[in-house]
């Protein structure tokens, strides 16, 4: 089943790594149907002006309601049209008839492998870049009344526009389409995936600058390997990132590292 996405941004060109590597190729192999709009083209005046200062005043420049409207709009049209083979598909094989739209911003819920999965599991999904101190709140109402709407944010930190973000979404969502990445074991031994880090990983030589690769890792016992490696996980988890463990367990694995 194939994924429409369709990104509305004033750069375009920011949005050109989607051509690139897994997800360029998921495109050329029909599993991703990705179309990049411009915002300007859905101005009328001869500036293209898609800002304008905030009522109420402040800092910066607010995006202006009419061009979103008018660009949503041409999205939900050209992808509910249902061109040969273009068309966005509920799982039941009939068109959708909106996408979900994702506004990222640094004030939405936090964007994580568990949205990211959800996502995944969507026929047709819009991305709504804003740029500036933000877009005029009426869209998010407008197109609230319209289509499942989720702000979602990357983390505590500020971006200047969507763009990056949704590099970032777009690539962890693509990923987890069936077909897109070729050894789908690759998926589930991950981290995020079930609330643990990644173990560390090695390859030869064995030895290198009188550095060695952990012997567990050297023997054929499969088992032994598996222990090592989850513990590993745990106590990486803890040090790294604690917030991702039950507070007791945090605690132990802690305990159990210094006691080696
Ligand atoms: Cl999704 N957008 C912007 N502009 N800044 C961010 C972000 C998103 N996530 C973190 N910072």
């Amino acid at each position: 089943a194939q994924q429409r996405l369709d990104v509305v941004t004033i750069f375009p060109e920011y949005l050109a790594p989607l051509d690139l590597s897994l997800i360029g190729k998921a495109r050329r192999d029909g599993l991703l149907d990705l179309h990049v709009h411009d915002l300007r083209d859905f101005t009328h005046d001869r500036h293209r002006t898609v800002d304008d200062s905030p009522y109420g005043g402040g800092a910066g420049m607010v995006m202006k309601p009419g061009p979103w409207a008018e660009a949503l709009e041409h999205v939900v049209a050209q992808g509910s049209a249902g061109e040969a083979g273009g068309a966005a598909t509920t799982g039941a094989g009939e068109p959708a008839r909106v996408p979900t739209l994702i506004i990222p911003g640094p004030g939405g819920e936090r964007f994580t492998q568990q949205v990211a999965r959800e996502l995944a599991d969507e026929p047709w999904l819009a991305f709504a870049c804003g740029r500036y101190e933000g877009i005029d709140e009426r869209v998010y109402e407008w197109a609230g009344e319209r289509m499942p709407v989720r702000v979602l944010s990357l983390g505590d930190y500020v971006l200047n526009g969507g763009e990056v973000a949704v590099l970032a979404m777009v690539e962890a969502v693509a990923r987890l389409l069936p077909g897109v990445i070729g050894n789908a074991e690759s998926l589930v031994e991950e981290s995020h995936e079930d609330g643990l880090l990644e173990y560390p990983v090695y390859t030869k030589p064995a030895e290198w600058g009188g550095r060695h690769v952990p012997d567990v890792l050297l023997g054929g016992n499969h088992r032994a390997i598996a222990e090592w490696r989850h513990e590993q996980r745990v106590q990486r988890t803890a040090e790294r990132r604690p917030d991702l463990l039950p507070p007791a367990a945090a605690s132990t694995a802690l305990v159990d590292l210094e006691e080696r």
